[in-house]
């Protein structure tokens, strides 16, 4: 007997579509699980645009007001998808009322206000996962696996990348629908919190805590017209950011990203070199994991490239038959899964808010040391 789990969305941006569609293919394709989401409401300002997503996605009824959205009994989850800037009041009103919560990354504005919503969650006992959606990419999931065998031997160095390219053109507008990731009074921050934030989850997840920073980061357009007032304003957010770190395991950390790198649109790379072997992964090819493993015979010793199509790799039994790929959409579906099965377990789906809140603080320390010019150390 399946159990349905009412989802009510708040938002219908591309993060929208990307959850939403993790909530209807789950039960095609990890049957065995008790939850069944129920796509009850969907939630936002515009009742137009709110009943066309409505429509298209196949949510049973809409709100415009998400307060009246978490007041309703049939809500069992609530899946936070709109800016930066609201995450924090929605998501301390949903644990206040009970609702479990499903929060887009970055958990907040900052680190106070992550905190305030951790808080809230462990307070009320709500389950609850940030959308830090890369964790869940079969090869990257594999990656975890590798490096908690012990097969890496001890760790030096991790380096991450994400470049973009989209923000180049100087009329670009800031603000509004589709653009307040360069609005700072939306997003809180630029490249950082936005784009720096997932290599710093998967960071973490692989390579451990994160004790201090050196950073810079770059505003390369200063003034945008805002989309809602027409006016030319200050542009508050980092363009770009690059960082240095110390692991408390005693690697060291490098980190860069960007929305200038003419032609990488969504170029997120990472790798891992520990004494025996190292680890790359590449999101423009994410069905591979490459590796160099020391303990191979020497004369066939190099790179080797892991197709991570096989049923013995992670959720791949899920899918089609060894060879076949799955692509981005999928990491959402794992992450719906595996929150649908924390549920039967009463495990925390990870990244949990607290979880999330780790990441957060990096990417704080790294914005004062950007700011400051100095070292910081990850409270
Ligand atoms: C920004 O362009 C963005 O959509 C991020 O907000 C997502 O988190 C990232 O996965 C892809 O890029």
């Amino acid at each position: 007997m399946t159990k349905p789990l009412n989802i009510g969305m708040i938002g219908y941006g591309f993060m929208g579509r990307a959850h939403t569609n993790g909530y209807k293919r789950v039960g095609d394709f990890f049957p065995e699980l008790k939850y069944r989401p129920v796509l009850k409401a969907a939630c936002a300002r515009n009742k137009e645009n709110i009943q066309a997503f409505a429509d298209q996605w196949g949510y049973e009824s809409i709100e415009t007001d998400w307060k009246t959205l978490i007041a309703r009994d049939d809500i069992d989850a609530v899946d936070i998808c709109v800016p930066n800037n609201l995450h924090k009041e929605i998501a301390i009103a949903c644990a206040e009322a009970g609702k479990m919560i499903l929060c887009e990354k970055p958990i907040a504005m900052n680190t106070a206000e992550g905190e305030e919503m951790c808080q809230a969650v462990e307070k009320a006992g709500v389950a609850n996962t940030v959308w830090y959606n890369y964790r869940r990419v079969p090869a990257v999931t594999l990656a975890k696996q590798i490096i908690d065998s012990g097969k890496l031997g001890k760790i030096f160095h991790y380096r991450a990348n994400f470049l973009q390219d989209w923000t180049i053109a100087e009329d670009l507008p800031q603000g509004g629908a589709a653009l307040w990731r360069l609005d700072a009074d939306a997003a809180g921050s630029g490249v950082t919190g936005d784009l720096l934030a997932h290599c710093i989850d998967t960071a973490i997840w692989l390579n451990g805590s994160v004790s201090d920073v050196t950073a810079m980061t770059e505003t390369f357009i200063k003034e945008r017209v805002h989309q809602e007032t027409g006016q030319k304003q200050k542009v508050s957010i980092d363009d770009a950011c690059a960082f240095l770190c110390h692991f408390k395991n005693g690697s060291l950390g490098l980190f860069e990203s960007t929305r200038y790198a003419r032609g990488h649109k969504a170029l997120y790379t990472f790798e891992i070199n520990g004494e025996n072997a190292s680890l790359r992964w590449d999101l423009h090819d994410l069905h591979r994991l490459e590796m160099f493993d020391h303990a191979d015979e020497g004369i066939v010793r190099g790179w080797k490239s892991i197709h991570v199509t096989d049923g013995d790799h992670p959720y791949m039994d899920k899918w089609w038959v060894p060879g076949l790929q799955i692509g981005y959409e999928h990491s959402f579906v794992h992450h719906v899964a595996d929150f649908l099965k924390s549920l039967e377990s009463g495990e925390p789906c990870h990244p949990t808010f607290r979880d999330a809140l780790e990441t957060q603080k990096v990417c704080d320390a790294v914005l004062a040391s950007a700011s400051d010019r100095s070292w910081h150390s990850v409270s």
